[in-house]
């Protein structure tokens, strides 16, 4: 039976929720994140994306291109409170839910008695109603797509992706739209003509092994006909969380690494803290201009998910690191996980709570 998959992404989440705690913010040029001229941007308000403000772009860039943007450092407490309010209507209200990201879930209603289209409607003027936001929702039969659909007229969008409007949907999107389709990957592709999902038509799968991996060009190769067998997964069973990018410059900046990690250390922290999970090994991950890599890790006594012991793990390890040569290449994961059900009682951690 075909299924019936919803994803669901709030707007500008970060920014957004600036602009409902103040409404000096509203209709403005809004980023959140540039906190100092080393600082990264974590997202920005639809008004500051007209200038080509974007996430993960470096603050000065940002004032560059938008010099009367409003910069504020963020609080992250409050979008996580907000982001549990309304995951939490959601796990409520629907049996099949996956949590992806501090505002981003796919919700299984292939079993729902409603139309896609009126759980969608539903949904969304809820979360209006509950906080105040946005939210922009994608319905397919499949992750990859529904995914794809929710970003199709962002902000405030509903899209349904149906099986006959596949492969022509997909055959123009630029090859950057494939969700898990690196930067880098799509610009070696790009530099060799390689520009829509069309174009990547007329290759056989075995064509991406050499940039992907076998394994991963599968699923990319499915993924690009329409295909995505994935279910949505209540608890991932994950050994690691991690996160890692390309910068978009090498650099031989601590700060700017270090603030990268940051900013990787809130959202690994986020995905634990969804899933009730408590971790105790930290490691960093550095590749250089040259392509020599190594990591770094450090083991706690004991689980945590305080955000307070996590950072100044992060810290001191971070600070314990030498780098040579100019890094191209940054990651964070953290590992060795415990459920916080089974939470033992530490003094350390109570004190600090
Ligand atoms: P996204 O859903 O990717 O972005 P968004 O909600 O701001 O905007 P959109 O309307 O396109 O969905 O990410 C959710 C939040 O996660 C975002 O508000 C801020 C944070 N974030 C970062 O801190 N760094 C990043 O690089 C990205 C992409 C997001
Ligand atoms: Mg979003």
């Amino acid at each position: 039976m075909e299924r019936k998959i919803l994803h669901f992404d709030i707007d500008a989440f970060f920014a957004s929720v600036e602009q409902i705690d103040h409404p000096e913010y509203r209709n403005k040029p809004l980023i959140v994140g540039g906190d100092s001229d080393r600082g990264v941007v974590a997202t920005c308000s639809y008004e500051a994306r007209k200038f080509g403000v974007r996430s993960a772009m470096s603050a000065v860039v940002a004032k560059k291109l938008c010099p009367n943007g409003i910069f504020v450092s963020g609080n992250m407490k409050r979008y996580q409170e907000i982001s549990k309010q309304i995951f939490n209507f959601i796990k409520t209200n629907f049996e099949q839910v996956e949590i992806v990201s501090i505002d981003e879930a796919y919700i299984d209603i292939t079993a729902c008695d409603q139309t896609p289209m009126e759980i969608a409607m539903d949904l969304k003027s809820t979360v209006t109603r509950m906080t105040g936001l946005t939210v922009s929702v994608g319905i397919s039969y499949n992750k990859f797509l529904a995914k794809l659909a929710s970003d199709w007229n962002k902000p405030n969008g509903v899209f349904v992706i149906k099986k006959e409007d596949i492969p022509n949907l997909l055959l123009p999107l630029p090859i950057i739209r494939i969700h898990g389709l690196g930067k880098k990957t799509c610009e070696k592709l790009n530099n060799i003509g390689i520009f829509t999902i069309e174009d990547l038509y007329g290759y056989p799968q075995s064509f991406l092994n050499d940039f992907l991996g076998e394994i991963y060009a599968t699923e990319i190769f499915h993924r690009i006909h329409g295909i995505d067998f994935r279910p949505v997964e209540e608890h991932h069973d994950r050994k690691s969380y991690g996160k890692e990018t390309t910068l978009e410059e090498d650099t031989t900046d601590r700060e700017i690494i270090k603030n990268i990690l940051d900013q990787y250390l809130i959202r690994i922290h986020d995905a634990l803290e969804k899933r009730s999970l408590m971790a105790k090994t930290m490691t960093i991950k550095i590749k250089y201009q040259d392509f020599e890599q190594f990591t770094r890790s450090f083991s706690l006594e004991y689980y945590t998910n305080n955000m307070r012991i996590l950072s100044e793990t992060l810290d001191n390890t971070f600070e314990a690191l030498k780098l040579e040569k100019p890094v191209r290449l940054v990651g964070l994961t953290l590992s060795n996980f415990e459920d916080q059900d089974y939470k033992q009682f530490n003094l350390l951690e109570n004190l600090q709570m």
